[in-house]
């Protein structure tokens, strides 16, 4: 306990808000359960969850496809159900003019990622593609692709790297060397890399072909456009992009909750919040060098079985870097990520 005393008034403050959030809970418990009993409730469907608002989650009816087949509805969850995620599989039923869900199937893989307080929560689950979108503006920052991509491989979802707003090309030439750059180096780890634009017409014409008949999430920093690509993709949808900041450049945060759309050629988009960080503090030291797919090809054949890839005689990775064989960024970022990993295990 704190040593500071509590006054009185906030103490009174503190049970009164503890009680209000008991009045709430057992409320909706109430209403779960008058649900299910009333025995008015339709026949049970399959269903997508769409989003998820605090205790409530929007889904839609799918056929065996798994496409939607109607307009999402407002769901209550049964207490067992708490932790259910944008993209879950379940069964639902409704009435006229509510609905519940009653079960969740099993998740084929899950996304996590650390909240904004760094707890890791699950943000999207049965998904077949991670579309990583980076763009030339804001500055893009390798090391946070590199992050992703350790996730990607950890969650063991394929990635897409998408670079956006390829239409800036024009005005530099510093980005125009970048692009190659970048596009150059992942390409040649065996990453499938597309440009886009959504302010020229064609501009999602190679992207659009690799999200057919997949369950894609886009994810990356705030203002890279998410949302925008999603938007050009789906233009019947109404969905909020916001401007960057004038003087920094960084997106704004915009997005707020992640939420599935169909996709009319086949499959699902899954538009998420951007985020300065892909925090790994969470993640091992065999997770890290699993996830650089580069750097896994040439460790196995370093002398020490423990080698760190730094100083060590017959280090095969600094080795290949020396041959050109391996990318020297890609190795500085994997000690980078290394040295950010929390208790000691790096
Ligand atoms: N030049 C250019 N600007 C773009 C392009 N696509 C999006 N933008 C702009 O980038 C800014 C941010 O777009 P959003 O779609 O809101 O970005 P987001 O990634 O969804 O951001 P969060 O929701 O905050 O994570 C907006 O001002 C868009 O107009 C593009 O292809 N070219
Ligand atoms: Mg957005
Ligand atoms: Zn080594």
């Amino acid at each position: 306990m704190s040593k500071r005393k509590l006054t009185r008034q906030q103490a009174w403050r503190i049970e009164k808000i503890q009680k209000e959030r008991l009045d709430r809970a057992s409320r909706h418990k109430a209403q779960v359960e008058e649900l299910l009993e009333a025995g008015s409730l339709g026949q049970e469907q399959a269903g997508r969850i769409v989003a998820r608002f605090g205790k409530q989650v929007e889904v839609v009816a799918v056929d065996e496809l798994g496409q939607p087949i109607a307009e999402p509805v407002r769901c209550h969850l049964r207490a067992n159900l708490s932790t259910l995620v944008t993209g879950d599989q379940v069964v639902f039923q409704t009435t006229d003019d509510a609905g519940i869900v009653t079960a969740c199937e099993p998740r084929r893989n899950v996304l996590e990622r650390p909240d904004s307080r760094g707890v890791i929560k699950a943000m999207a689950a049965n998904i077949d593609q991670l579309v990583i979108v980076t763009a030339l503006e804001p500055a893009p920052q390798p090391e946070l692709l590199d992050r992703y991509l350790v996730a990607t491989e950890v969650a063991g979802i394929p990635p897409l790297i998408v670079i956006n707003k390829v239409d800036l090309l024009r005005e530099s030439e510093v980005n125009r060397n970048f692009l190659a750059a970048i596009k150059n180096l992942y390409e040649v780890i065996g990453y499938t890399v597309v440009e886009a634009t959504t302010k020229e017409t064609g501009g999602l014409d190679e992207l659009s072909k690799h999200l057919i008949d997949k369950s894609s999430v886009f994810i990356g920093q705030s203002g890279v456009g998410k949302s925008s690509l999603v938007q050009a993709l789906l233009p019947d949808e109404q969905i909020r992009v916001g401007h960057l900041h004038q003087q920094t450049r960084l997106g704004r945060h915009t997005t707020s909750t992640a939420r599935l759309y169909p996709y009319a050629e086949g499959g699902s988009i899954i538009d998420s919040p951007g985020i300065r960080d892909f925090g790994l503090e969470q993640i091992s030291r065999t997770d890290v060098e699993h996830g650089f797919i580069d750097i896994r090809e040439f460790s196995d054949h370093c002398r020490f079985r423990d080698c760190r890839h730094r100083q060590e005689p017959g280090c095969a990775v600094t080795d290949a870097v020396q041959k050109g064989k391996l990318s020297k960024r890609r190795l500085e970022s994997f000690h980078r990520i290394l040295d950010t990993l929390t208790g000691g295990n790096a």
